[in-house]
């Protein structure tokens, strides 16, 4: 049997917020649940998961540039460093791993500023405005990609 895929998921700033505040935009899912659902999922498709989450830049480039020496590929809502960051993109671009992004809400149908991403370039792939379901299309699109 082949060894698991390890996956790094990153959850940029505020996003421990969510379930309690802008449900109309967010959902009700909190970030524990969506964690559980993405572990139970990774179980099922025999993969390990790693979760991190940081409102502070440079906590999550260090951990970006740490998962280099293990990680298989990262799943990734940038949160709002998302429309801002050349410093997170430069770090997930290092590590030479696929990056799956994914955001809970439709970025390209809200406002101007939402509608571009530093991270998309560098991406494999984007998951927008599907909701928490978006983490377990993200991972099932990357484990995909690892082992067609
Ligand atoms: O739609 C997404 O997933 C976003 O990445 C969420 C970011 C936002 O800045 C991006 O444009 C799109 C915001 C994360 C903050 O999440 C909150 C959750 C609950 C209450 C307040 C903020």
């Amino acid at each position: 049997m082949s060894e698991p895929q390890r996956i790094l998921v990153i959850h940029g700033p505020n996003l421990n917020l969510l379930g309690s505040r802008e449900p109309d935009i967010y959902g009700n899912t909190t970030l524990e649940e969506i964690n559980g659902d993405l572990s139970s999922a990774a179980k099922e498709w025999g993969a390990e998961v790693e979760f991190f989450q940081s409102n502070y830049e440079g906590a999550l480039v260090d951990r970006i540039q740490e998962s280099q020496s293990w990680a298989d590929g990262i799943l990734i809502n940038p949160g709002g460093l998302t429309h801002t960051s050349v410093t997170l993109r430069d770090a997930l671009a290092a590590t030479g791993l696929p990056i799956v992004e994914v955001h809970l809400s439709n970025i390209f149908a809200r406002e101007e500023f939402r509608r571009s991403s530093f991270v998309s370039p560098i991406a494999l792939g984007v998951v927008s405005g599907f909701g928490a379901m978006g983490y377990g299309l993200g991972l099932n699109a990357l484990l995909e990609h690892l082992e067609p």
